[in-house]
């Protein structure tokens, strides 16, 4: 590669679609919208202590969440861009309670279903604080013509064709994968275009940040409050104390310790026992990015991409990032919070 070359997305999407056998470029033109609606999202962020876009919208969300104008706008131009790409047939957004069919005979005929969170951590727009975007792929299971059904969205992450994030950051980026590793692009303002920037992200198997809501220590499971205070004890040999690091903002958070090294985690409490994070379209493509860059994500007990979804809207807990940090806290999570009949049937099976 010159000393000068920049790749853009256009252009790094074009070289790949080559690589893939009977491509007619249905996918890649399907990137080409997100990387749009992404460029249109981040014109709104990046003024919006300037117009009057701040702020309530006085509504509320499917999940019961005050609604921030930037909100809306970003579900609505990233519901419109994927909608006139003609290859989806149908979306899941976290802003709304069912997914959105296209009727239109070019939205029928879509092979892809699209889901996202369109601008989490919201509640960070008023001080300036990063936030994000967050999109899963899925090629649809029912028949191409008909109208798609809630099947087409409850597959399990691993059926995931492609999954990333927009990060409204110091600088905006758009992270994705489509299985074949894990790319950063980061937009120049000047052309307008995403660039690559982050070749081939490889997160390191061990960290030093470990991000978590300690506020709500008290409510936590008895393997987390243990793997908290591991984290904080000191030890050379592993480099603890660890660093704790948390913006409230997943992408951001997820972002850093993708690049840096380190855990984060949401996990379930006595009052929000399947956690905050929402499977499908925020813990689901996060998962997906941390495992092809060496990573993982669980939730406490399994692979994330294991789950099999039975709503549009549910929850889990959620441990991601360094390999061997999110094996740390499964081990901690298994050894302190196993359900009760979970350790019976454990102790049966070691029985035999
Ligand atoms: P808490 C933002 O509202 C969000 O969905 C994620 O972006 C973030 O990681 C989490 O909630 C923060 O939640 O309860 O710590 O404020």
């Amino acid at each position: 590669m010159n000393k000068f070359e920049v790749t853009s997305l256009s252009e790094y999407i074009l070289r790949n679609q080559m690589k893939i056998p009977q491509s007619r470029g249905g996918f890649s033109h399907l990137l080409h919208h997100v990387s749009t609606a992404a460029r249109i999202v981040n014109r709104e962020v990046n003024k919006a202590g300037l117009v009057d876009i701040l702020g309530e919208m006085g509504s509320t969300n499917i999940q019961g969440e005050d609604q921030k104008k930037l909100d809306i706008f970003a579900n609505e131009h990233f519901i419109d861009a994927i909608r006139g790409c003609g290859e989806v047939c149908a979306i899941a957004s976290e802003e709304n309670e069912s997914f959105i069919f296209f009727e239109d005979e070019m939205g029928r005929n879509g092979k892809y279903v699209f889901l996202m969170d369109p601008l989490d951590g919201s509640s960070n727009i008023d001080v300036n604080v990063s936030i994000g975007t967050i999109f899963s792929i899925y090629r649809r299971v029912t028949p191409v013509g008909e109208k798609a059904t809630m099947e087409d969205f409850l597959q399990p992450g691993t059926a995931q064709l492609a999954a990333g994030y927009v990060l409204y950051g110091s600088s905006t980026m758009l992270v994705y994968t489509t299985g074949n590793g894990v790319n950063g692009f980061t937009l120049d303002p000047s052309i307008g275009e995403f660039c690559l920037s982050h070749r081939k992200i490889k997160t390191p198997e061990d960290g030093k940040l470990y991000s978590i809501n300690e506020g709500n220590y008290k409510k936590f499971p008895k393997g987390v409050k243990k793997y908290i205070k591991y984290c904080q004890e000191r030890d050379e040999e592993t480099n603890r104390p660890y660093s704790s690091r948390y913006i409230g903002s997943l992408v951001a958070d997820f972002h850093r310790n993708l690049l840096k090294g380190g855990i984060f985690i949401y996990p379930e409490t006595e009052t929000a026992p399947n956690g905050k994070l929402r499977l499908l379209y925020e813990c689901n493509p996060i998962a997906f990015l941390a495992e092809q860059a060496g990573g993982s994500a669980s939730n406490g007990e399994k692979r994330i991409m294991e789950i099999k979804p039975t709503s549009l809207h549910e929850r889990t807990p959620f441990y991601t990032g360094s390999k061997n940090m999110v094996r740390k806290v499964d081990a901690f999570l298994e050894e302190f919070d196993l359900k009760s009949d979970k350790k019976f049937n454990s102790r049966c099976a070691s029985v035999k």
